[in-house]
């Protein structure tokens, strides 16, 4: 997959402040907030700050500390929204097919209500 970053990406324009957002959490190297289209009662996303589109290029590319911080920051997200014990998703769509909105890596975290067997 093409790993060509678009800096003017609604997430970009959020990391460097020029659009507000509700933060749950923030790191040296991750960012945590809302959605504000909600698809269930607890609905956060958590986005690295460095310029990833996907998964796929973050973990080929991302330095060990920005790895290690954005996977305990979303370990640490589920923990602060005490989603562990009913239980939560973690979704990131990458991709035409894997139907991405905005280009740059986000994971969903997503609980509060049955969520089905699939997220459309
Ligand atoms: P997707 O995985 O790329 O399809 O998800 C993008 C998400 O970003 C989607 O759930 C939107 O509701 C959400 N979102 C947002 O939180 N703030 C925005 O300004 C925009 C989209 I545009």
């Amino acid at each position: 997959m093409a790993h060509t970053y678009d800096p003017e990406n609604i997430f970009a324009k959020i990391l460097r402040g020029e659009l507000p957002n509700k933060t749950v959490l923030e790191t040296a190297h991750t960012l945590a907030f809302h959605d504000i289209y909600p698809q269930a009662p607890v609905h956060v996303l958590v986005i690295p700050k460095g310029p990833y589109v996907s998964y796929d290029h973050f973990a080929a590319e991302a330095s060990d500390a920005e790895v290690l911080d954005y996977t305990r920051t979303i370990s640490k997200v589920c923990e602060m929204l005490e989603v562990g014990e009913k239980g939560f998703r973690l979704i990131s769509n990458a991709g035409e097919l894997g139907v991405q909105e905005v280009p740059h890596l986000h994971v969903h975290i997503l609980s509060g209500r049955p969520l089905g067997r699939m997220l459309n």
